[in-house]
């Protein structure tokens, strides 16, 4: 087993990867770019070595910086996380040469599925079931509209190194592809350098359901059940749950035995998930698969009972799958919540900024994976996912009681956070009735009611920041002040614990 490990990255993840070594015996080394210095990645590491300055390319992208860091502190293997050097072979092949294992696939399965079309072609050798279109880049208008005949109207047309949206358009006429072809092909050359774009049939209103595999050295290969993802907006993911309320165990089996067979076929190790599309009849197709720890791995390690990251690091240090597929049950739900620092009342917009005050939820099945403590400052610089909270219980409905709950324990004070979004979500009956298709979350944010249950708990989060933490000077200069002048008390047991607070600093 190692003995040390460099965690490439920041935030809530590299916390998690470092609570994972230390299980494990591991020692851990953060690295942290200027903005970084008081992170809790840092905090958290046996040590830490500044590599640089704030833009991910002067840091957490410089893999030449990041190896030597691990030549230099003796570590011996590299997790990447999500996200930055995640997904890069060439990350992956220059560790290798370093003689520092890489946590994660090996550099040939990674680039076959870094090509969408690649993937394609191989998976359709394979057998697998993918969602009808061309494998192949499309290389004239010409060629663009024969295909487009023979597939139908309507369609995607897709980048080929793309993923996660970018690039993509939907053509609904004849009319239309010559524009959407334009604009997807010099998306995708700015997006990824490659302005590679194909076509694949439009399935109408579709689930996003994902499976994730384990493949170590030896040729063994698992699967660990599905996820839902379809609560998504702007092709971020919003929220996720596992098992998804549309899979029974018959069609678990078959997308499981699936996932499976892609990752053999891709000659894939580690820990991977395969991305299906579902249509409204169940059928599902295989649309990609990411070579990476996902962000919302936990839903799956609280309904399995297994720890992805020990199993990853596990495997990287040679060791064989401790399980059997038939040793793998499903038991109970989870449900996650990305809490983001961005501005409901402004489009979503990224709120960075300092946390003034900070009450997390805990309490029976609340897991909460967080990279923030009070006092800290969330820098503009990077993705603005803060913290993920997850509920688990016996059941959905369970699940869905206890997460509410502990949204309402949940209070980040100074800057501005999507919780309330989580309380709409999970208070909506076509959530808690399991009726998430594509659609759902702009249908629901087009509604535009607020609650006044969700008024106050804004308005209590807000004065709770003020009384508990800031004098009126400092909570003028933050811009909360005005706000919570124009409302009154209200009775939600924020306000009581802003009380208490405040009661004990006088
Ligand atoms: C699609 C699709 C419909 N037909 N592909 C791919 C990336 C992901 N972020 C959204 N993707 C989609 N690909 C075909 N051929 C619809 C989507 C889609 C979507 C899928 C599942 C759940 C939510 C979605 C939101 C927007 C688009």
């Amino acid at each position: 087993m190692f003995k040390k490990i460099l965690i490439a990255n920041r935030g809530e993840i590299a916390v998690r990867m470092i609570r994972a070594c230390h299980e494990l015996g591991i020692k851990a080394v953060a690295i942290y770019s200027d903005v970084d210095r008081a992170s809790l990645h840092v905090l958290k590491a046996d040590e830490a070595h500044h590599i640089g300055a704030a833009a991910a390319s002067e840091s957490y992208l410089d893999i030449r910086k990041i190896i030597d860091v691990a030549k230099r502190t003796g570590a011996q293997a590299i997790h990447p996380g999500y996200g930055f050097l995640s997904e890069n072979a060439k990350f992956a092949q220059t560790c290798a040469e370093a003689g520092v294992k890489f946590i994660g696939p090996n550099a040939a399965a990674m680039e076959l599925m870094g090509s969408k079309t690649r993937a394609r072609q191989q998976m359709e050798k394979a057998g697998v079931p993918c969602v009808p279109g061309t494998s192949r880049g499309l290389e004239s208008f010409g060629q663009a509209e024969r295909v487009a005949e023979e597939i139908g109207y309507p369609l995607m047309l897709k980048a080929a190194a793309g993923g996660g949206g970018k690039g993509m358009r939907l053509v609904r006429s004849r009319e239309e592809l010559k524009p959407a072809l334009e604009s997807a092909k010099s998306e995708a050359l700015r997006a990824f350098g490659d302005s590679e774009v194909y076509v694949e049939k439009l399935i109408a209103n579709p689930r996003h359901i994902e499976v994730q595999v384990l493949a170590d050295e030896h040729g063994n290969v698992v699967h660990l059940g599905e996820r839902e993802c379809s609560i998504q907006r702007r092709h971020q993911k919003v929220l996720e749950e596992a098992p998804s309320p549309v899979v029974d165990e018959k069609m678990r089996q078959r997308m499981g035995e699936v996932a499976v067979h892609v990752s053999k076929a891709a000659g894939y190790t580690n820990a991977g998930t395969v991305e299906f599309l579902v249509d409204e009849a169940r059928k599902f197709y295989f649309l990609e698969m990411n070579t990476r720890l996902q962000v919302e791995h936990p839903v799956t390690e609280l309904v399995t009972g297994l720890d992805l990251v020990h199993l990853q690091i596990r495997i990287a240090a040679g060791e064989k799958l401790p399980f059997a597929q038939e040793d793998v049950h499903i038991r109970g739900y989870a449900i996650e919540c990305r809490i983001y620092a961005e501005d409901p009342d402004n489009n979503y917009f990224p709120s960075p900024g300092k946390i003034s005050l900070l009450l997390t939820p805990d309490g029976p099945g609340i897991r909460h994976d967080s990279g923030m403590y009070e006092g800290w400052t969330v820098p503009i610089d990077y993705d603005p996912l803060l913290a993920k909270l997850i509920g688990y219980g016996s059941d959905r409905a369970q699940a869905i009681s206890r997460l509410r709950r502990a949204l309402d324990e949940y209070l980040v004070g100074g800057i501005k956070t999507n919780i309330s979004l989580f309380r709409r979500i999970l208070g909506d009956q076509d959530f808690q009735a399991g009726n998430l298709g594509t659609e759902y979350l702009d249908r629901l944010l087009q509604t535009n009611q607020v609650s006044s249950g969700d008024q106050h708990a804004d308005v209590a989060a807000i004065a709770a920041g003020i009384f508990a933490t800031l004098d009126s000077a400092s909570a003028a200069s933050n811009g909360i002040a005005g706000e919570s002048s124009a409302v009154g008390p209200g009775t939600s047991s924020a306000w009581k614990q802003a009380a208490r607070i405040d009661g004990l600093r006088q």
